[in-house]
Protein backbone atom coordinates (compact mmCIF):
# COMPACT_ATOMS: atom_id res chain seq x y z
CA UNK A 1 0.00 0.00 0.00
CA UNK A 2 1.24 2.97 -0.86
CA UNK A 3 -0.32 6.62 0.32
CA UNK A 4 0.06 9.67 -2.44
CA UNK A 5 -0.20 12.75 -0.85
CA UNK A 6 -1.30 15.20 -3.86
CA UNK A 7 -2.84 19.08 -3.37
CA UNK A 8 -5.98 18.47 -2.72
CA UNK A 9 -6.70 14.80 -1.59
CA UNK A 10 -4.72 11.93 -0.28
CA UNK A 11 -5.09 8.71 -2.55
CA UNK A 12 -4.58 5.31 -0.95
CA UNK A 13 -3.50 3.03 -4.13
CA UNK A 14 -4.39 -0.82 -4.17
CA UNK A 15 -0.79 -1.73 -5.64
CA UNK A 16 2.03 0.16 -6.85
CA UNK A 17 0.74 -0.45 -10.07
CA UNK A 18 3.55 0.52 -12.32
CA UNK A 19 2.49 0.54 -16.34
CA UNK A 20 3.82 -2.34 -17.87
CA UNK A 21 4.67 -2.31 -21.07
CA UNK A 22 6.26 -5.61 -23.01
CA UNK A 23 8.24 -5.70 -26.18
CA UNK A 24 9.00 -8.36 -28.33
CA UNK A 25 12.65 -9.03 -28.66
CA UNK A 26 14.10 -7.99 -31.78
CA UNK A 27 14.58 -11.64 -32.60
CA UNK A 28 11.31 -12.69 -32.30
CA UNK A 29 11.51 -14.23 -28.63
CA UNK A 30 8.83 -14.18 -26.90
CA UNK A 31 11.26 -12.75 -24.07
CA UNK A 32 9.25 -9.07 -22.60
CA UNK A 33 10.77 -6.39 -21.13
CA UNK A 34 9.23 -4.21 -18.16
CA UNK A 35 9.33 -0.41 -19.14
CA UNK A 36 8.90 1.07 -15.52
CA UNK A 37 9.19 4.62 -16.40
CA UNK A 38 6.62 6.83 -17.20
CA UNK A 39 5.97 6.52 -21.24
CA UNK A 40 7.86 7.83 -23.95
CA UNK A 41 4.81 8.89 -25.56
CA UNK A 42 2.39 11.14 -23.47
CA UNK A 43 -0.62 8.92 -22.50
CA UNK A 44 -4.26 11.33 -23.10
CA UNK A 45 -5.69 10.07 -20.06
CA UNK A 46 -4.07 9.29 -16.53
CA UNK A 47 -2.06 6.15 -16.45
CA UNK A 48 -2.23 3.77 -14.23
CA UNK A 49 0.81 4.16 -11.91
CA UNK A 50 1.93 6.24 -9.25
CA UNK A 51 2.36 9.62 -9.86
CA UNK A 52 3.76 12.40 -8.98
CA UNK A 53 2.27 15.74 -7.92
CA UNK A 54 2.68 17.96 -10.93
CA UNK A 55 1.95 14.44 -13.31
CA UNK A 56 -1.34 14.16 -11.40
CA UNK A 57 -2.43 17.95 -11.90
CA UNK A 58 -1.42 17.38 -15.47
CA UNK A 59 -4.05 15.09 -15.94
CA UNK A 60 -6.75 16.17 -13.06
CA UNK A 61 -6.47 19.93 -13.43
CA UNK A 62 -6.19 20.67 -16.91
CA UNK A 63 -8.84 19.56 -20.05
CA UNK A 64 -6.10 17.22 -21.75
CA UNK A 65 -2.13 17.20 -20.74
CA UNK A 66 -0.58 18.79 -23.69
CA UNK A 67 -1.38 22.22 -23.84
CA UNK A 68 -1.65 22.10 -28.47
CA UNK A 69 -4.85 20.11 -27.45
CA UNK A 70 -6.33 21.93 -24.71
CA UNK A 71 -9.22 24.49 -26.07
CA UNK A 72 -8.19 26.44 -23.09
CA UNK A 73 -4.69 27.21 -23.85
CA UNK A 74 -3.88 30.47 -25.63
CA UNK A 75 -1.00 32.56 -26.40
CA UNK A 76 -1.81 36.21 -27.43
CA UNK A 77 -0.55 38.21 -30.49
CA UNK A 78 -0.75 42.01 -30.95
CA UNK A 79 -1.95 44.45 -33.44
CA UNK A 80 -1.81 48.36 -33.20
CA UNK A 81 -4.96 49.65 -34.32
CA UNK A 82 -6.03 52.53 -36.52
CA UNK A 83 -7.86 55.07 -36.78
CA UNK A 84 -7.31 56.80 -33.29
CA UNK A 85 -5.44 60.07 -32.51
CA UNK A 86 -3.52 60.69 -29.16
CA UNK A 87 -3.05 64.21 -29.61
CA UNK A 88 1.08 63.18 -30.27
CA UNK A 89 0.98 61.47 -26.84
CA UNK A 90 0.99 64.21 -24.94
CA UNK A 91 -1.29 62.76 -21.87
CA UNK A 92 -4.38 65.12 -22.70
CA UNK A 93 -6.27 62.30 -24.93
CA UNK A 94 -6.59 58.24 -23.32
CA UNK A 95 -9.06 55.56 -24.58
CA UNK A 96 -9.17 52.48 -22.05
CA UNK A 97 -10.96 49.73 -21.06
CA UNK A 98 -12.79 48.58 -24.05
CA UNK A 99 -16.16 46.46 -23.77
CA UNK A 100 -16.78 43.21 -25.26
CA UNK A 101 -17.42 43.35 -28.81
CA UNK A 102 -20.63 43.24 -30.97
CA UNK A 103 -21.54 42.97 -34.05
CA UNK A 104 -24.71 44.64 -35.45
CA UNK A 105 -25.65 46.52 -38.54
CA UNK A 106 -22.62 44.75 -40.68
CA UNK A 107 -19.84 46.48 -38.62
CA UNK A 108 -18.47 45.42 -34.92
CA UNK A 109 -19.29 48.13 -31.98
CA UNK A 110 -17.05 48.94 -29.21
CA UNK A 111 -17.35 51.18 -26.53
CA UNK A 112 -14.28 52.57 -24.01
CA UNK A 113 -13.58 55.14 -22.00
CA UNK A 114 -12.25 58.35 -23.29
CA UNK A 115 -10.51 61.08 -21.77
CA UNK A 116 -10.39 64.57 -23.56
CA UNK A 117 -9.26 66.87 -20.78
CA UNK A 118 -6.86 70.19 -20.63
CA UNK A 119 -4.03 69.00 -19.19
CA UNK A 120 -2.50 64.76 -18.35
CA UNK A 121 -3.89 63.62 -15.28
CA UNK A 122 -1.81 64.29 -11.66
CA UNK A 123 -1.53 60.72 -10.34
CA UNK A 124 -3.52 58.95 -7.50
CA UNK A 125 -1.52 59.92 -5.12
CA UNK A 126 -1.78 64.03 -6.04
CA UNK A 127 -5.64 63.43 -6.39
CA UNK A 128 -6.19 66.16 -4.06
CA UNK A 129 -4.62 68.45 -6.69
CA UNK A 130 -7.27 67.77 -8.87
CA UNK A 131 -9.69 70.58 -10.00
CA UNK A 132 -13.12 70.30 -12.18
CA UNK A 133 -10.63 70.49 -15.59
CA UNK A 134 -7.84 68.49 -14.46
CA UNK A 135 -8.04 64.86 -13.76
CA UNK A 136 -6.63 62.53 -11.11
CA UNK A 137 -6.35 59.34 -12.82
CA UNK A 138 -6.58 58.35 -16.64
CA UNK A 139 -10.09 57.73 -15.96
CA UNK A 140 -11.44 60.27 -13.95
CA UNK A 141 -13.23 63.48 -15.83
CA UNK A 142 -14.02 61.13 -18.98
CA UNK A 143 -16.81 60.16 -20.99
CA UNK A 144 -18.01 56.84 -22.78
CA UNK A 145 -17.68 56.66 -26.47
CA UNK A 146 -17.51 54.27 -29.52
CA UNK A 147 -16.06 53.31 -32.77
CA UNK A 148 -17.22 50.68 -35.26
CA UNK A 149 -14.94 48.51 -37.38
CA UNK A 150 -15.36 46.59 -40.62
CA UNK A 151 -12.30 44.40 -40.20
CA UNK A 152 -11.28 44.68 -35.69
CA UNK A 153 -8.18 46.60 -37.21
CA UNK A 154 -9.35 49.96 -38.57
CA UNK A 155 -11.90 51.81 -36.29
CA UNK A 156 -13.85 54.58 -36.93
CA UNK A 157 -14.53 56.72 -33.75
CA UNK A 158 -18.26 57.62 -33.86
CA UNK A 159 -18.78 60.18 -30.73
CA UNK A 160 -20.00 60.24 -27.39
CA UNK A 161 -22.28 57.35 -26.00
CA UNK A 162 -22.75 58.37 -22.59
CA UNK A 163 -21.55 61.97 -21.35
CA UNK A 164 -21.31 62.97 -17.80
CA UNK A 165 -24.51 63.61 -16.03
CA UNK A 166 -25.01 66.90 -14.21
CA UNK A 167 -23.75 66.72 -10.12
CA UNK A 168 -25.30 65.30 -8.46
CA UNK A 169 -26.63 62.75 -10.38
CA UNK A 170 -24.68 58.77 -10.69
CA UNK A 171 -21.07 59.79 -12.60
CA UNK A 172 -21.11 63.53 -12.52
CA UNK A 173 -17.54 63.12 -12.00
CA UNK A 174 -16.68 60.50 -14.32
CA UNK A 175 -18.22 57.82 -16.34
CA UNK A 176 -16.09 54.78 -17.05
CA UNK A 177 -15.15 51.23 -18.28
CA UNK A 178 -18.39 50.21 -20.07
CA UNK A 179 -19.30 47.08 -21.00
CA UNK A 180 -22.54 46.33 -23.19
CA UNK A 181 -25.70 44.33 -23.14
CA UNK A 182 -28.21 43.16 -25.68
CA UNK A 183 -31.64 41.88 -24.58
CA UNK A 184 -35.00 41.95 -26.04
CA UNK A 185 -33.83 44.13 -29.01
CA UNK A 186 -32.90 46.63 -26.82
CA UNK A 187 -29.11 47.54 -25.80
CA UNK A 188 -27.88 48.53 -22.24
CA UNK A 189 -24.77 50.14 -21.48
CA UNK A 190 -23.45 49.09 -17.53
CA UNK A 191 -20.65 51.59 -16.61
CA UNK A 192 -18.78 52.75 -13.47
CA UNK A 193 -19.94 56.47 -12.07
CA UNK A 194 -17.91 58.23 -9.95
CA UNK A 195 -19.23 60.74 -7.43
CA UNK A 196 -15.71 62.18 -6.63
CA UNK A 197 -12.08 62.14 -8.26
CA UNK A 198 -10.34 59.09 -8.39
CA UNK A 199 -8.01 58.67 -5.68
CA UNK A 200 -9.36 60.93 -3.69
CA UNK A 201 -10.56 58.13 -1.20
CA UNK A 202 -9.55 55.12 -3.09
CA UNK A 203 -11.34 54.09 -6.27
CA UNK A 204 -14.88 54.28 -5.44
CA UNK A 205 -17.77 54.14 -7.21
CA UNK A 206 -21.19 52.25 -7.90
CA UNK A 207 -22.42 50.98 -11.43
CA UNK A 208 -25.30 52.37 -13.35
CA UNK A 209 -26.45 52.17 -16.93
CA UNK A 210 -28.19 53.27 -19.69
CA UNK A 211 -30.33 51.91 -22.47
CA UNK A 212 -31.24 52.53 -26.15
CA UNK A 213 -33.16 50.99 -29.09
CA UNK A 214 -29.75 51.31 -31.42
CA UNK A 215 -26.18 51.11 -30.69
CA UNK A 216 -25.60 54.34 -31.78
CA UNK A 217 -27.92 55.80 -29.10
CA UNK A 218 -29.25 57.98 -28.41
CA UNK A 219 -29.09 56.55 -24.69
CA UNK A 220 -31.55 56.93 -21.77
CA UNK A 221 -30.14 57.04 -18.83
CA UNK A 222 -31.27 54.85 -15.78
CA UNK A 223 -30.11 57.63 -13.51
CA UNK A 224 -29.68 55.32 -10.62
CA UNK A 225 -27.51 52.72 -8.96
CA UNK A 226 -28.04 49.49 -11.18
CA UNK A 227 -25.05 47.84 -8.71
CA UNK A 228 -24.86 48.65 -4.76
CA UNK A 229 -21.53 48.79 -3.18
CA UNK A 230 -21.60 46.06 -0.70
CA UNK A 231 -22.06 46.03 3.03
CA UNK A 232 -20.13 48.09 5.48
CA UNK A 233 -16.71 45.90 6.27
CA UNK A 234 -17.49 43.60 3.02
CA UNK A 235 -15.15 43.43 0.23
CA UNK A 236 -16.87 45.49 -2.27
CA UNK A 237 -17.96 48.02 0.04
CA UNK A 238 -16.04 50.70 -1.41
CA UNK A 239 -16.11 49.65 -5.52
CA UNK A 240 -18.00 48.03 -7.62
CA UNK A 241 -15.70 47.90 -11.38
CA UNK A 242 -15.59 46.26 -14.84
CA UNK A 243 -19.53 45.77 -15.06
CA UNK A 244 -19.85 42.62 -17.67
CA UNK A 245 -22.85 41.53 -18.57
CA UNK A 246 -23.76 37.92 -20.31
CA UNK A 247 -26.98 36.17 -20.91
CA UNK A 248 -26.36 32.97 -18.95
CA UNK A 249 -29.15 30.66 -17.96
CA UNK A 250 -31.81 32.66 -19.39
CA UNK A 251 -30.52 35.54 -16.65
CA UNK A 252 -27.99 38.72 -17.02
CA UNK A 253 -25.01 37.49 -15.58
CA UNK A 254 -23.30 40.79 -14.49
CA UNK A 255 -19.77 39.92 -13.12
CA UNK A 256 -17.67 43.06 -11.73
CA UNK A 257 -14.24 43.42 -10.28
CA UNK A 258 -13.89 45.18 -6.68
CA UNK A 259 -10.37 45.73 -4.81
CA UNK A 260 -10.57 45.18 -1.53
CA UNK A 261 -8.05 45.07 1.28
CA UNK A 262 -6.03 47.85 2.46
CA UNK A 263 -2.85 48.71 -0.54
CA UNK A 264 -0.37 48.17 -1.18
CA UNK A 265 -1.67 44.80 -0.38
CA UNK A 266 -4.40 45.37 -1.46
CA UNK A 267 -6.26 41.99 -3.54
CA UNK A 268 -8.79 42.36 -6.83
CA UNK A 269 -11.49 39.91 -6.77
CA UNK A 270 -13.96 39.59 -9.56
CA UNK A 271 -17.75 38.83 -7.96
CA UNK A 272 -21.12 38.22 -9.69
CA UNK A 273 -24.54 39.77 -9.27
CA UNK A 274 -28.11 37.89 -11.39
CA UNK A 275 -31.18 39.68 -12.64
CA UNK A 276 -34.12 39.06 -14.46
CA UNK A 277 -34.11 42.56 -16.12
CA UNK A 278 -31.31 44.60 -17.17
CA UNK A 279 -32.09 47.15 -14.81
CA UNK A 280 -32.54 44.90 -11.87
CA UNK A 281 -32.75 44.79 -9.12
CA UNK A 282 -29.19 42.63 -8.97
CA UNK A 283 -28.59 39.87 -6.31
CA UNK A 284 -24.99 39.26 -5.81
CA UNK A 285 -23.96 35.59 -5.70
CA UNK A 286 -23.58 34.64 -1.87
CA UNK A 287 -20.06 33.05 -2.74
CA UNK A 288 -18.45 35.91 -4.15
CA UNK A 289 -15.78 36.73 -4.31
CA UNK A 290 -15.94 34.12 -7.47
CA UNK A 291 -12.59 34.50 -8.14
CA UNK A 292 -9.09 35.09 -5.72
CA UNK A 293 -6.69 36.86 -8.54
CA UNK A 294 -7.42 39.16 -11.63
CA UNK A 295 -8.21 42.45 -12.74
CA UNK A 296 -10.87 43.84 -15.18
CA UNK A 297 -13.72 41.37 -16.13
CA UNK A 298 -13.21 39.37 -19.45
CA UNK A 299 -15.34 36.27 -19.78
CA UNK A 300 -17.08 34.16 -22.51
CA UNK A 301 -19.82 31.78 -22.84
CA UNK A 302 -17.46 28.15 -23.09
CA UNK A 303 -19.45 24.99 -23.78
CA UNK A 304 -21.84 24.47 -20.85
CA UNK A 305 -20.16 26.95 -18.95
CA UNK A 306 -18.37 30.25 -18.55
CA UNK A 307 -14.19 30.91 -19.33
CA UNK A 308 -12.52 34.05 -18.12
CA UNK A 309 -9.12 35.63 -18.48
CA UNK A 310 -7.54 35.91 -14.96
CA UNK A 311 -4.72 39.00 -16.38
CA UNK A 312 -2.96 40.38 -12.93
CA UNK A 313 -3.30 40.68 -8.84
CA UNK A 314 -3.16 37.46 -7.27
CA UNK A 315 -1.83 33.78 -6.80
CA UNK A 316 -3.78 32.83 -9.85
CA UNK A 317 -2.24 35.33 -12.46
CA UNK A 318 -1.82 34.91 -15.86
CA UNK A 319 -4.00 32.11 -15.64
CA UNK A 320 -7.41 31.35 -18.31
CA UNK A 321 -9.99 29.97 -15.70
CA UNK A 322 -13.33 27.86 -16.26
CA UNK A 323 -16.65 27.42 -14.49
CA UNK A 324 -19.29 24.58 -15.65
CA UNK A 325 -21.64 26.44 -13.46
CA UNK A 326 -20.80 29.85 -13.96
CA UNK A 327 -19.50 30.37 -10.98
CA UNK A 328 -17.24 27.74 -9.90
CA UNK A 329 -13.66 28.42 -11.33
CA UNK A 330 -10.25 26.31 -11.40
CA UNK A 331 -7.64 26.77 -13.68
CA UNK A 332 -7.93 25.38 -17.16
CA UNK A 333 -4.50 26.90 -18.25
CA UNK A 334 -1.62 28.98 -17.31
CA UNK A 335 -0.47 31.05 -20.53
CA UNK A 336 1.55 34.36 -20.86
CA UNK A 337 1.59 38.34 -21.89
CA UNK A 338 -2.55 37.81 -21.40
CA UNK A 339 -4.31 41.03 -22.62
CA UNK A 340 -5.36 43.65 -20.21
CA UNK A 341 -8.71 45.07 -20.11
CA UNK A 342 -9.84 42.50 -22.38
CA UNK A 343 -13.14 43.19 -24.47
CA UNK A 344 -13.52 40.29 -26.71
CA UNK A 345 -15.51 39.97 -29.71
CA UNK A 346 -18.14 37.64 -27.92
CA UNK A 347 -20.51 36.51 -30.87
CA UNK A 348 -22.38 34.31 -28.64
CA UNK A 349 -22.62 36.59 -25.29
CA UNK A 350 -26.57 36.82 -25.33
CA UNK A 351 -27.46 33.43 -26.85
CA UNK A 352 -27.80 31.58 -23.17
CA UNK A 353 -27.63 28.56 -25.27
CA UNK A 354 -25.64 26.13 -23.13
CA UNK A 355 -23.25 26.00 -25.80
CA UNK A 356 -20.63 28.13 -25.83
CA UNK A 357 -17.67 28.47 -28.79
CA UNK A 358 -15.05 31.06 -27.33
CA UNK A 359 -13.43 33.64 -28.65
CA UNK A 360 -10.18 34.64 -30.88
CA UNK A 361 -9.94 38.38 -30.75
CA UNK A 362 -10.96 41.65 -28.73
CA UNK A 363 -9.19 45.00 -27.54
CA UNK A 364 -7.15 45.54 -24.43
CA UNK A 365 -5.57 48.26 -23.02
CA UNK A 366 -1.67 49.83 -23.18
CA UNK A 367 -1.42 51.98 -20.37
CA UNK A 368 0.80 54.42 -18.68
CA UNK A 369 1.73 55.18 -22.15
CA UNK A 370 4.05 59.30 -21.89
CA UNK A 371 5.09 58.27 -17.83
CA UNK A 372 4.07 59.57 -15.31
CA UNK A 373 3.59 63.58 -16.60
CA UNK A 374 2.01 62.53 -19.64
CA UNK A 375 -0.26 59.45 -18.57
CA UNK A 376 -2.64 57.92 -21.09
CA UNK A 377 -3.70 54.70 -22.57
CA UNK A 378 -4.33 53.33 -26.35
CA UNK A 379 -6.52 50.66 -27.42
CA UNK A 380 -4.75 47.79 -29.22
CA UNK A 381 -6.05 44.35 -30.86
CA UNK A 382 -5.45 40.80 -29.66
CA UNK A 383 -5.48 37.50 -31.42
CA UNK A 384 -5.54 33.96 -29.40
CA UNK A 385 -6.92 30.38 -30.14
CA UNK A 386 -10.37 29.98 -27.16
CA UNK A 387 -12.08 29.11 -29.48
CA UNK A 388 -13.89 25.59 -30.84
CA UNK A 389 -14.55 26.72 -34.43
CA UNK A 390 -10.84 27.33 -34.95
CA UNK A 391 -7.97 25.31 -34.51
CA UNK A 392 -4.79 27.77 -34.97
CA UNK A 393 -1.18 25.54 -33.51
CA UNK A 394 0.67 28.95 -33.44
CA UNK A 395 -1.54 29.97 -31.20
CA UNK A 396 -0.50 27.44 -28.91
CA UNK A 397 3.17 27.86 -28.31
CA UNK A 398 3.77 27.45 -24.63
CA UNK A 399 7.78 28.13 -24.98
CA UNK A 400 7.26 32.15 -25.52
CA UNK A 401 10.46 34.26 -26.72
CA UNK A 402 11.08 37.45 -25.68
CA UNK A 403 13.26 40.16 -27.09
CA UNK A 404 16.47 41.52 -24.36
CA UNK A 405 14.94 44.49 -24.29
CA UNK A 406 11.11 43.84 -22.73
CA UNK A 407 13.06 42.24 -19.76
CA UNK A 408 15.09 45.32 -19.51
CA UNK A 409 12.55 47.26 -19.64
CA UNK A 410 11.74 45.87 -15.89
CA UNK A 411 14.01 47.80 -14.16
CA UNK A 412 15.41 48.11 -10.34
CA UNK A 413 13.73 51.03 -8.34
CA UNK A 414 16.89 52.80 -6.84
CA UNK A 415 15.59 52.10 -3.50
CA UNK A 416 16.38 48.43 -5.00
CA UNK A 417 19.59 49.35 -6.35
CA UNK A 418 20.84 51.26 -3.08
CA UNK A 419 19.79 47.77 -1.46
CA UNK A 420 21.75 45.54 -3.28
CA UNK A 421 24.60 47.63 -3.31
CA UNK A 422 24.31 47.85 0.58
CA UNK A 423 23.92 44.30 0.72
CA UNK A 424 27.15 44.06 -1.04
CA UNK A 425 29.23 45.38 1.17
C1 LIG B 1 -9.42 49.83 -14.78
C2 LIG B 1 -10.65 49.17 -14.18
C3 LIG B 1 -11.53 50.22 -13.55
C4 LIG B 1 -10.76 50.98 -12.51
C5 LIG B 1 -9.83 51.72 -13.38
C6 LIG B 1 -10.75 52.23 -14.44
O1 LIG B 1 -8.52 49.02 -15.36
O2 LIG B 1 -10.33 48.15 -13.31
O3 LIG B 1 -11.76 51.21 -14.54
O4 LIG B 1 -11.62 51.87 -11.82
O5 LIG B 1 -8.86 50.79 -13.88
Amino acid sequence: MLAILNKNRITTTISIGLVTLFLATSCGSSKQKEIVGYPWDIPQTKPNRTLSAAMERLYDNYLTPRPEDNELFSSFKYTELKGFDYHNGDGTISRRDPSKIIFENGKYYVWYTKRDTETAPVGASKASESTENIPSTDWDLCEIWYATSKDGLSWEEQGVAIERPLLPQVGWRSVATPDILKWEGKFYLYYQGFMEASGKKGDHCPVTASYSDSPDGPWIAANKIIVENGDKGTWDQFSIHDPYPLLYKGKIYLYFKAAYGDRPDYLVGNGLAMADNPLGPFTKHPLNPLFNSGHETALFPFKEGIAALITSNGNESNTIQYAKDGVNFNIASVSALLPTAAGAYVPDAFTSNGNGRGISWGLCHFTDMGGPNKNYSILGRFDCDLSLDIYDPKMKNTNLFLKPEVYFSQKLSVEQLERIKKDKN
